[in-house]
């Protein structure tokens, strides 16, 4: 025999002892698995599909999940509200029959599948119908294991879950009422802001709308009156109501980089809790050069959908809260691996918390809250009694805490009919176009 010959023999002999060794005891390992989980039947997905809802005028989406086990189902929330539809597209065009017939159990195996399922991925409206899947798997999760979410995520490291209110004002006196107001509701954390995103209200240069350029109900927002207008409420409120209250604030991305890392310098004597958004997702390559400037805590995320946006901030120590929209990022799977990673750094959470998150999103929000350690502070619900009704055991509010309905799964069910008499309004949900004096758009 050759060599040639004696080293193919070798190899297929160890092909054929590796091929005998797998598939026989690895069938057998299999089924010494299937019967050590015999105890809890498997569990399938047999139906999938998005309830859309504006019981206060903004476009909730939430997905629903139905398994085998009669009268077992999971909600997760899927709302964009800008770009509803093409969510409940995604949602009902591809995730379900791609979801049904699989497995309710395997939560990870079933995001990283239909993570790739579409090839291109880690954008707002995949992101958030992934999350309105996982969130449901993991509401089942709970309810087979007779468990609030939070358990499930190791339990809780505080009692309930610290919330910041919005307060603003067209004026200095309007804005000094609206934060004394929310001290007496018990708020320890306040973000302050003159007015919309960018203190519009400030500016009159609309030339552009005298040239006809743009629309007439486009926007003009200037950058001096607002950077000056800021630095005027912070010491306002700072001078009338105290040094002790928390205060934030979001630029929203508003100005320029320089700008506003000139701001957040200028925003220092009067100790801000935090100031959100001051870059665009597009700007991120500022972060150092603001770290390297001030002590100001700084929080970003409410628009990243891609984990290059957070992880580099994270890990660099960029930025002192993370603040992403967790059906954004692609559920509750994704925002505790984030929550995990921001721990070793030191970076705490702020989940972003609008109107335009589902009362399912916020107990998610809530859960998550109460199980990390390195929670931040969470922006505080403020449902109307429609959504309460649509939402039974929404997250409820008092003395500036934010508390979860202790009950299996998230602990927020749906009134599927009576979210049907709440639908959504005709606009689409554009965010309006805001310019510069010379008309030129400002990114929001
Ligand atoms: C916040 C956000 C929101 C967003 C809104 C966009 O900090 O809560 O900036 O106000 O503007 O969620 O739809
Ligand atoms: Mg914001």
């Amino acid at each position: 025999m050759d060599r040639r010959d004696a080293l193919k023999g070798l190899g297929l002999g160890t092909a054929a002892g590796i091929l005998g060794f797998m598939p026989q005891d690895h069938r057998a390992m299999a089924q010494t698995y299937a019967e050590a989980t015999r105890g809890l039947p498997p569990l399938t997905i047999t139906g999938v599909k998005a309830i859309v809802t504006a019981p206060q005028g903004i476009r909730l989406c939430v997905v629903k999940v139905e398994t085998s086990e009669p009268g077992l189902y999971g909600l997760g929330c899927a709302t964009f509200n800008q770009r509803t539809l093409p969510v409940v597209s995604a949602v009902d065009t591809y995730l379900a029959p791609f979801a049904k017939g699989r497995s309710a159990d395997n939560i990870e195996d079933l995001w990283q599948i239909a993570y790739t399922s579409s090839y291109w991925r880690n954008g707002p409206v995949l992101n958030n119908a992934l999350s309105g899947l996982d969130q449901a798997l993991w509401d089942i999760r709970g309810k087979r294991a007779n468990m609030p979410v939070y358990q499930l995520l190791g339990g809780k490291c505080r009692f309930a879950v610290d919330t910041y209110t919005h307060c603003s004002g067209q004026t200095l006196t309007q804005i000094e009422a609206s934060v004394r107001s929310a001290m007496q509701k018990g708020f320890r954390h306040i973000r302050i802001q003159r007015g919309g995103y960018g203190s519009p209200q400030l500016s009159n240069q609309a030339y552009f709308k005298d040239a006809g350029f743009g629309s007439a109900s486009d926007q003009v927002m200037q950058v001096q009156p607002y950077i000056q207008g800021t630095i005027e409420m912070f010491e306002h409120v700072r001078n009338t109501c105290g040094n002790e209250i928390e205060l934030l604030h979001d630029i929203h991305e508003r100005i320029g980089p320089m700008d506003a890392i000139r701001l957040i310098k200028a925003l220092e004597p009067y100790r801000p809790f935090f100031i959100e958004d001051p870059f665009s997702p597009e700007d991120i390559g500022y972060f150092r050069m603001l770290r390297d400037q001030t002590s100001v805590p700084i929080a970003m995320g409410e628009l990243y959908n891609n984990p290059h946006e957070w992880t580099g901030l994270i890990t660099e120590r960029l930025i002192d809260f993370i603040r992403v929209h967790i059906s954004q990022v692609g559920g509750l799977s994704v925002a505790r691996k984030i929550a995990t990673l921001a721990e070793w750094f030191n970076v705490r959470s702020a989940w972003h918390g609008p109107g335009d998150v589902s009362p399912v999103g916020h107990a998610a929000n809530a859960h998550l809250d109460l199980a990390i350690w390195n929670f931040g502070i969470q922006e505080s619900v403020n449902f109307n009694n429609r959504t309460r009704e649509v939402f039974p055991g929404a997250p409820t509010m008092k003395d500036g805490f934010m508390h979860i309905n202790e009950a299996p799964g998230w602990g927020v069910d749906i009134d599927e009919s009576l979210a049907a008499k709440f639908p959504l309004p005709e606009h689409p949900g554009y965010w309006n176009p805001v310019r510069r004096p010379d008309g030129t758009a400002v990114r929001p």
